[in-house]
């Protein structure tokens, strides 16, 4: 169709935790990047999220009661589908169904097998965005299943992570992005090194602090501190080293901790679906230094805006820390504007979205 019509865009929040907590983990920025940006392009955005949540972005923010979805995160391959009741995401599915009417696509942000299963029993079309790379075997089947009977309506955040499902090229690949207005660029910086993230066994920080330990390099850490006895642990493992943990910040207090550092430690053990906490470095001028596994293998450019690094090799961290004066702190802050703005994510939506409503796919 020629005329330029803007869609009413349903988005449905992970029900993992409330939007603003920080529990969410990286879906939070997923989610409100996706509200901001389809705004800034004319799009009205409508978002079902559970109680206690705030997003000032979006046109409509609907918040239902409900016991949350246990993290999948923290699964086996064998877990099975869980959904206490009273259950937030059967709350938000049922609201969802009761309202499609009024939206033309609805775009969902839950790693759980609910909307999944639900997707045929909709007539508004479903758009998944999946948030994590394969966890449980249950999980796998609900996205795969819904990739091969809907094609084009599962969206990706990097190939890599697509790749952990069995699904070739029955995936959209979307992204992620920041909103570049928040995170200013730092030319200079001071001698500290920096790690941001969950305080979760999967997130690796051990290895950061392995690492800062032998370049003796002071290290800021920011992030929800998610496992109290994994972080014990590591106070016990490294007693003296020369970290600082400044907790969850928002935003604004994340970037002005990080501008100023030298460079960004990612260690993940599991294959990252994306890495948001690699843009938000980019967007300062912070290079990333991180482990060749997952979401930032295709975000560092490897010599100019990073180093990427043997998987699980501290020796290979440290080795990149004596390298970080090689890498371009503007060049990082370009790449953060020429791929991870948050209008060619919005874009990247609303391309998704009119293949989804084209009457060629609906055939
Ligand atoms: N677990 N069950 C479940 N559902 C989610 O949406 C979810 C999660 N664990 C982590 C998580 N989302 C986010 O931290 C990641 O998507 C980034």
């Amino acid at each position: 169709m020629g005329i330029y019509s803007p869609y009413r865009v349903l988005l449905i929040s992970t029900a993992v935790a409330p939007l603003g907590s920080g529990l969410g983990g990286g879906v939070e920025l997923f989610v409100k990047n996706a509200a901001q940006g389809l705004r800034q392009r004319g799009h009205f955005v409508g978002v079902l999220a559970p109680q206690g949540s705030k997003l000032e972005t979006c046109d409509r923010l609907i918040q239902l009661p409900g016991q949350l979805q246990p993290t999948a995160h923290t699964s086996q391959r064998n877990s099975p589908i869980v959904m206490p009741e009273p259950s937030v995401l059967g709350a938000m599915m049922d609201y969802a169904r009761q309202v499609q009417h009024e939206y033309d696509v609805i775009l969902h942000f839950c790693y759980d097998w609910l909307p999944f299963y639900l997707t045929p029993y909709f007539k508004t079309p479903i758009a998944h965005y999946v948030s994590m790379s394969s966890l449980t075997d249950a999980m796998d089947d609900a996205i795969v299943h819904v990739a091969k009977t809907f094609p084009g309506t599962v969206g990706v955040c990097t190939r890599v992570q697509a790749e952990t499902f069995s699904m070739p090229g029955c995936y959209r690949l979307i992204g992620s992005a920041v909103d570049l207005s928040l995170y200013d660029y730092c030319e200079i910086p001071n001698s500290e090194l920096v790690w941001m993230g969950r305080v979760s066994p999967e997130k690796g920080l051990e290895d950061a602090i392995a690492a800062v330990q032998q370049a003796q390099i002071p290290l800021k850490i920011l992030g929800k501190l998610e496992d109290e006895a994994y972080w014990q642990a590591l106070q016990t493992q490294y007693p003296d080293a020369p970290v600082e943990y400044l907790g969850f910040l928002d935003t604004q207090g994340l970037q002005s901790a990080v501008r100023t550092c030298r460079a960004l430690l990612m260690t993940p053990k599991w294959v990252e679906a994306f890495g948001n906490v690699a843009i938000e470095a980019l967007a300062c001028g912070v290079p990333v230094i991180a482990y060749k596994r997952g979401g930032p293998t295709e975000i560092v450019h490897h010599g100019t805006t990073g180093w990427l690094v043997a998987p699980d090799s501290v020796q290979g961290l440290v080795a990149a820390i004596a390298r970080i004066d090689e890498l371009d702190r503007s060049a990082c802050r370009q790449q953060a504007e020429a791929e991870f703005s948050l209008d060619a994510l919005a874009m990247r939506y609303e391309n998704w979205f009119s293949d989804l409503l084209s009457p060629v796919s609906l055939r």
